[in-house]
């Protein structure tokens, strides 16, 4: 059986601190187009000869507070709050795009994919054109959008430039996570915790979708048509890209509930980095590679460009960032080595979703209310006829009501009675968070309508149990709330205000 040992946070962490690698997240996909369709004015065309000109996303910790890129960066979210809401090219409308309250809908609003395989394309496309009408608006032709590495330990804050509320910072919302009382918000400094910005579950999936309803893949489950809201989500949507939304937002801001989230300037930096994590996914290698199927290579989704141009895109126009948008990204976290050298503990084979067993199917109606929590199962041995070769486990939460919380939780297996959770330790599984819940939402708003389904790898926590001697099969799943970490030399406030309530019904265990 090949061991399957998830990737060490510490090793991922120690080798991003040594990072040498040039800029370049944009690793050309084998055989595919090198240009976009024309979709309409302004996009690129496919017949141009001149070279187009590339871009390349800044990390946030390489420019200056008071830099020139962060000054049009500035200058560009100004100009677009200064244009009337019904202007394509305006902030609101943009943000509408990914979803709003406001009626009536106006063309191509509350159309963001998210629990399915289309959520990677749609907001490569989406961020795509919000960088192009935000450089035109910013006046200055070389503006790229920067990325948000918050997997960098040293910005796990939310980057300074975005919480100076001076007057006549357009970056810098109120609407954001107060954590656990004053001084202990994310604007003012706050930490994000390591799990929440870990990618390394996410990394270790070879497959980018899984069928519908699985969501044991990179990228999603298949979907035939595009679906606002939908899960299981996809490892990467789930963490950190989720965990993310809750933390910076909060029980009450905008970047934790979808119709408000894309008015927060957090929110492109957040969204570059998850479009830049794609890449670095694909150049991880071993059979990474974008889906081949026409339903999402081939599905058009609508946008509008720095002239107010109504344009469109499909999923296989933009697989290769470098070659077909022109960008491209500076160095950051999970960039060669740091992946390539943790890479041989990556499981070989992907989930298949075509031999799968429940083998624990247990009512559980948990209700997590900002304190531990625990949960007990039994996982029972593989079967004589399948000795020696047990294949994947994975664990899903089913019937989850997440809401918006403002912290998450991580869960770990048979975690000793009162020990500290450790995201590094191999009894690690991942988290519980969710983002698209908004519970007081308006009725007939465009947000999460049902319960969702969270799911999580275990082989290799399984594994590490079974090499214990004396293990039986008792798996406890254990919850640890996590939120904000006090602004650095700060202390944590006495009481911690009592966290909105998580639910969920059942857990299974699935063998394949
Ligand atoms: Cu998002």
């Amino acid at each position: 059986m090949t061991p399957h040992r998830p990737l060490s946070l510490t090793l991922i962490l120690s080798l991003v601190l040594t990072l040498t690698a040039a800029c370049g997240g944009g690793a050309p996909g084998p055989g595919e187009p090198t240009t976009p369709q024309d979709g309409g004015a302004g996009t690129p065309s496919p017949e141009e000869p001149m070279e187009e000109k590339q871009y390349v996303r800044p990390n946030m910790k390489d420019l200056a507070p008071d830099g020139p890129e962060i000054a049009a960066y500035r200058k560009g979210v100004a100009e677009m709050m200064s244009r009337p809401a019904s202007d394509p090219t305006s902030w609101l409308y943009q943000a509408n795009i990914h979803g709003t309250y406001d009626v009536p809908a106006l063309e191509a609003w509350n159309t963001c994919q998210h629990g399915s395989w289309f959520f990677f394309s749609w907001h490569r496309m989406y961020v795509y054109y919000f960088e192009r009408i935000l450089r035109e608006a910013s006046g200055d032709p070389d503006f790229a959008l920067p990325f948000w590495d918050y997997t960098d330990p040293t910005q796990r804050a939310l980057p300074l430039p975005l919480r100076q509320p001076q007057t006549g910072n357009p970056l810098f919302v109120t609407e954001r996570n107060p954590g656990d009382g004053p001084g202990q918000g994310i604007n003012d400094g706050a930490q994000l915790p390591a799990s929440a910005t870990s990618f390394s579950q996410a990394m270790m999936f070879t497959n980018f979708s899984s069928p519908e309803g699985s969501g044991l893949s990179f990228g999603g489950q298949q979907v035939p048509a595009p679906v606002h809201f939908s899960s299981p989500p996809g490892q990467l949507e789930s963490q950190p890209h989720n965990v993310i939304h809750n933390l910076v937002g909060g029980p009450t801001g905008w970047m934790s509930d979808p119709n408000l989230a894309a008015r927060d300037p957090a929110f492109w930096l957040h969204h570059a980095n998850i479009d830049r994590l794609w890449n670095v996914w694909k150049a991880l290698g071993d059979g990474r590679e974008d889906p081949s199927e026409g339903e999402w290579r081939d599905q058009i989704f609508v946008f509008f460009d720095e002239t107010g141009q109504r344009v469109e895109l499909t999923g296989k126009e933009v697989v290769d960032s470098a070659a077909q948008l022109h960008y491209t990204y500076a160095a950051g976290s999970g960039d060669e080595p740091a992946l390539e050298a943790a890479r041989e503990s990556f499981p070989a084979a992907p989930f298949t979703d075509d031999r799968r067993t429940v083998v624990v199917d247990k009512a559980a109606a948990t209700r997590l209310r900002g304190t531990r929590a625990r949960v007990s199962l039994e996982v029972p041995a593989a079967s004589p006829q399948e000795a020696g070769e047990e294949g994947r486990l994975a664990l899903v939460l089913e019937g989850v009501s997440f809401g918006r919380p403002g912290i998450y939780y991580e869960v770990y297996a048979n975690l000793p009675e009162g020990a500290a959770g450790d995201p590094e330790s191999p009894l690690y599984i991942g988290n519980l968070a969710f983002f698209g819940q908004v519970p007081d939402a308006p009725a007939g708003s465009h947000v999460h309508p049902d319960k969702v389904d969270l799911a999580y790898e275990i082989t290799g926590v399984i594994e590490h149990l079974r090499e214990q001697s004396g293990w039986a099969g008792g798996l406890d799943l254990h919850f640890v709330p996590r939120g904000l970490e006090p602004p650095e030399g700060q202390a944590a406030l006495e009481a911690a205000p009592a966290a909105p309530e998580v639910r969920f019904e059942r857990v299974k265990v699935i063998r394949e």
